[in-house]
């Protein structure tokens, strides 16, 4: 990695270890965002951990996911991030002022710095040249409390981008070219830096679409150099003072190249139910269309939205189509009802919603019955949207502009000339959504509703565990199969007691009942298991019912730590044996503490079929006592103790 932005940024903050990828590094962290899907866990385990005062230099608590009130619930958390914020030290973002990862590209995100985020599209903020990582709430909460961040030194790839974005072509076909040529395994381990003349002419909101969805190819982080292009988006911001240019050295060494002639593009889709699954929209033209999303951390710009709104002027949405809007931020809303454009989207028919996720995390907008659903959005895995029966195509905005008025996927380009979008220079900034913390943190109560429960542990790691397997998963299996969203259970992720009933809920709806009836037991996966979002509930939830292990061939990264961090142990097996593993058997398996203390394989007796094999703990050195402790709030209490 020698050479390259991100060997730059990591080396400015490395605490300790060596820059050798797969080595296990810790940084230090500049900055961290919690949204509030995952803020309440992420901020009871910051109480926990009992220090009065954030330590980074700046923490922004989010409220942008679960803003559906349809009882106490989600009220009650955002009261409570409110004052944990004031007390703590963070600044809040009050619910309506936008999403977290465009906020804090507007707002925050400073090229060079590092940010960690209790969400798996942190990474946004790569557009600004920033190092931007999601990771599970409990390692955000450590990092709030000024403790470095410990990750795997990543293997760092190059995509050169050549040329310049055709008609109808726009950033979300960039890292759409991206997945279908490495799918969503392709990223792991890895930071996708994006660089060359090509890059150059993409603006910081169409970089960040990309640096977005780099989480979609499981990468640990992807960013752009920091150019005249990212000063003109911070000036435009208000914020020229934050600029710093930034990029790598000419002679940069990197694992890989890849090259995109950004000329050479054509507007794709990505389709059900995988954001790999990706082909040009010309293939799939003529199939029609029930419902239109635009929005969500990836696409929802003022440039985006006003595209769009050019699209529509004067048109009318299909009458099979219902297109709902949701603009990324209200300096993005405020901006776009002044300039006319919410006008050209409400005349042509569109359902304008908050500035919040909304529709993409199933927090409303569940389509229609056996739905197509065409979104500018970047997760379309089963059941997402809401409705089991959908299937949900990924695609620009421009894509999806068009759809809504024809009623059926359709090549843009068919429409003629691109219509003409003028951003403004100057961004209309107003920050009074944006609560500081108190001055007088002391006189701050935290405000708890009944939905906030403690955060359950479990014991130490046992040496001997025999107990079945509860279930067999497939490949790439996503936190959204583990632990499912939407509004009926998302309003539940304070309480793990109450949302651990719907773990695999729509693989399985037995799930939950099973793991109490058996007592616990293991969880088997392919590939890439639990890809996707940094939800700790996919951890936490299962644990608490019991799973003391997964078996799969390959963990994705944040899903991996979620687990160590609360007590469940991540095993490796090979192929021939997942192949053979069923639903029911019973496992046995013996000297577990030794083989995880020496990072041995387990041995493993299928006591069901009557055979062996072997499993081994995919753990760095030092998440070897985290999981020996039953995970990381144990591990603290012993160490506590043992002070004593
Ligand atoms: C998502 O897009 O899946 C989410 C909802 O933003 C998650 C976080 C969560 O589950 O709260 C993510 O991407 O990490
Ligand atoms: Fe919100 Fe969707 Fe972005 Fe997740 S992917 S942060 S749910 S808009």
């Amino acid at each position: 990695m020698h050479g390259t932005l991100t060997e730059k940024i990591l080396r400015d903050h490395l605490v300790s270890g060596t820059l050798e990828p797969g080595q296990e590094i810790q940084i230090r962290i500049d900055q961290t965002l919690t949204q509030d899907a995952t803020g309440t866990m992420a901020d009871l385990q910051f109480e926990a951990l009992g220090v009065p005062r954030v330590r980074t230099e700046l923490s922004v608590s989010y409220v942008d996911h679960n803003t559906l009130q349809s009882s106490f619930e989600n009220a009650d958390d955002h009261r409570y991030l409110q004052s944990v914020a004031a007390k703590y030290g963070l600044y809040f973002s009050r619910p309506g002022n936008g999403i977290c990862h465009q906020v804090h590209l507007e707002r925050f995100g400073v090229p060079g710095k590092t940010l960690l985020g209790s969400d798996s599209h942190t990474p946004t903020a790569g557009g600004l040249g920033m190092l931007a990582m999601g990771a599970g709430g409990l390692d955000v909460a450590v990092a709030m409390a000024g403790l470095p961040f410990t990750l795997v030194a990543p293997r760092v790839v190059r995509l050169w981008l050549t040329g310049s974005l055709p008609a109808w072509v726009s950033a979300k076909d960039v890292i759409l070219e991206v997945l279908r040529r490495l799918t969503v395994k392709g990223g792991v381990g890895k930071v996708m830096e994006y660089a060359g003349p090509g890059g150059a002419t993409l603006s910081v909101p169409e970089r960040a679409t990309i640096t977005n969805m780099g989480a979609e190819l499981g990468a640990t982080s992807s960013l752009f150099p920091s150019d005249e292009e990212t000063r003109r988006f911070l000036e435009a911001q208000g914020r020229g003072e934050a600029w710093r240019p930034l990029a790598a050295d000419e002679d940069a060494e990197y694992e890989e190249q890849i090259e995109i002639d950004l000329s050479a593009l054509e507007p794709l889709v990505a389709q059900p139910h995988s954001p790999d699954a990706v082909t040009p929209v010309s293939e799939v033209a003529g199939k029609p269309v029930d419902q239109v999303c635009i929005g969500s951390c990836t696409n929802s710009s003022l440039a985006d939205l006003m595209t769009v709104a050019a699209i529509l002027r004067g048109r009318h949405v299909h009458p099979r189509v219902s297109l709902t809007i949701s603009p990324g931020s209200r300096q993005v809303l405020a901006m776009i009802a002044r300039n006319g454009a919410l006008a050209d989207l409400v005349e042509a028919g569109a359902r304008v919603l908050e500035s919040t996720c909304g529709p993409c995390i199933g927090m409303g907008q569940a389509p229609v019955t056996d739905a197509v659903s065409v979104r500018s959005f970047n997760r379309n895995f089963p059941g997402r949207s809401g409705t089991a029966s959908a299937g949900v195509y990924l695609a620009g905005p421009e894509v999806c502009a068009v759809a809504a008025l024809t009623g059926e996927l359709t090549d843009p380009r068919n429409l003629g000339e691109v219509p003409e979008v003028i951003v403004p220079e100057c961004f209309e900034v107003d920050d009074s959504m944006i609560l500081p913390p108190a001055d007088d943190p002391d006189e701050v109560e935290i405000l708890r509703g009944p939905n906030i429960r403690p955060v359950p542990t479990r014991g130490p790691l046992e040496d001997a565990i025999s107990l079945r397997v509860l279930l067999k998963v497939g490949e790439n299996i996503t936190t959204d199969h583990i632990m499912p969203a939407g509004a009926k259970v998302l309003p539940l992720r304070s309480n793990i007691p109450a949302i651990s009933a719907h773990v695999f809920g729509a693989v399985d709806p037995e799930f939950a009942h099973r793991a109490q009836d058996w007592g616990g037991g293991f969880v088997v996966g392919g590939e890439n298991y639990g890809q996707g979002s940094s939800r700790e509930h996919a951890a936490l939830a299962p644990m608490y019912l019991g799973v003391q292990a997964v078996l799969a061939r390959s963990f994705a990264r944040i899903h991996q730590a979620n687990l160590v961090n609360f007590g469940v142990l991540p095993l490796q097996i090979a192929e021939e044996d997942y192949e053979r593993l069923a639903q029911g058997d019973v496992l046995s398996l013996s000297g577990v503490r030794e083989a995880v203390r020496g990072s041995a394989a387990i041995t493993v007796q299928n006591e069901t079929q009557g055979y062996e094999f072997t499993a081994t703990p995919q753990l760095s050195p030092r998440q070897v006592d985290l999981v020996l402790s039953g995970g990381v709030l144990n591990y603290v209490r012993e160490q506590v103790g043992e002070g004593d």
